[in-house]
């Protein structure tokens, strides 16, 4: 069974399912943004054993792999000089990758790469990013079947993209305030992008997406940051209700905050409720007038129940 990630300022004692250590770096599984406030990285506990390699793939790809053989931790980085063709490729690879290493349902992933919103119209590189997911998923994924997802703006080179898989299916969870992003409509963007509002594991975690201030599929509170917190973290508590009625009660177990204006970091503290841990990161929201996006793992008592971080909370 999935356990939910934990935040920490070091790596685990016993080797995890992933550790992912926050800020800039060489290594692919890094999260290539700055903290501005919180700990210094996330780890995913394993259920079993863990075992890890290497896997390359045509053009050059090379996904780095950790399993503790019930889940699969992928970690990808490339350069991203076409941002389109790259993340065709670097999906390429992850999709091969799940089908070598027996690993069907991709969960999760999160994408990282600089200048998000450079670029105007089809030319911006939030929509070459999207265009390139699509084309790697034709034929493959539909909708409902999209995993969760993160696409966030950083400052370094290079597109990096972490996947989290399953040998189990998930559910697909959406959110009635908004619109599924699949359908969102052509003015942002000729292709919409593929993604879920949240992923239900078996066994009852809740994979929640890169969430802003969106309803229908405006967004709402312009240059507010206080208000697009406040509806983001609406929209993520809609996500959480859906969950418990699938899997019973549960917790949010930890919270990632992208913050655009890294200098605004204090503003947020206030709106933040207690008890959750969270860590504040320096991340561009893909939409300009978007100032903050708030992620989370939420997880039913049941699951809690077995999970080796029980006593942690
Ligand atoms: C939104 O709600 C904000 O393209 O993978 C959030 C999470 C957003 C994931 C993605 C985009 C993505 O539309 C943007």
């Amino acid at each position: 069974m999935l356990a939910a990630p934990s935040l920490s300022d070091d790596p685990p004692p016993s080797p995890p399912l992933a550790w992912l250590p926050f800020g800039h770096g060489e290594s692919p599984w890094r999260v290539p943004l700055r903290v501005l406030t919180g700990a210094g990285g996330e780890y995913w506990p394993a259920a079993r054993v863990v075992t890890s390699g290497e896997h390359g793939f045509g053009q050059g790809e090379t996904v780095a792999w950790r399993s503790d053989g019930e889940h699969l931790f992928l970690a990808l980085r490339r350069p991203d000089e076409s941002l389109e063709e790259a993340t065709e490729r670097a999906y390429g690879a992850i999709l091969a990758a799940l089908d070598a290493l027996g690993f069907p349902h991709l969960l999760r992933t999160w994408n990282y790469f600089s200048r998000i919103g450079e670029g105007e119209g089809e030319a911006e590189r939030y929509r070459a990013f999207v265009r390139g997911r699509a084309r790697a998923f034709a034929g493959r994924l539909e909708a409902g079947r999209y995993p969760a997802a993160t696409a966030i703006g950083g400052r370094e080179p290079g597109l990096i993209v972490h996947a989290l898989a399953a040998r189990d299916p998930a559910m697909g969870i959406e959110n009635p305030r908004q619109l599924p992003a699949w359908r969102y409509p052509p003015r942002y963007g000729r292709v919409p992008p593929a993604f879920s509002r949240a992923t239900l594991a078996a066994g009852g975690l809740l994979l929640i997406s890169g969430t802003a201030s969106v309803i229908g599929h405006e967004s709402r509170h312009p240059g507010d940051l206080t208000a697009q917190f406040k509806e983001a973290w609406r929209n993520l508590e809609t996500l959480c209700a859906l969950a418990a009625e699938r899997a019973g009660p549960g917790r949010l177990r930890g919270l990632r905050v992208y913050l655009r204006e890294q200098e605004r970091w204090r503003e947020i503290l206030a709106h933040l409720p207690r008890g959750i841990p969270f860590t504040v990161l320096h991340g561009e929201i893909c939409r300009r007038e978007l100032l903050v996006e708030l992620e989370g793992v939420w997880a039913s008592l049941s699951s809690a129940a077995s999970s080796p971080l029980a006593a942690d909370g």
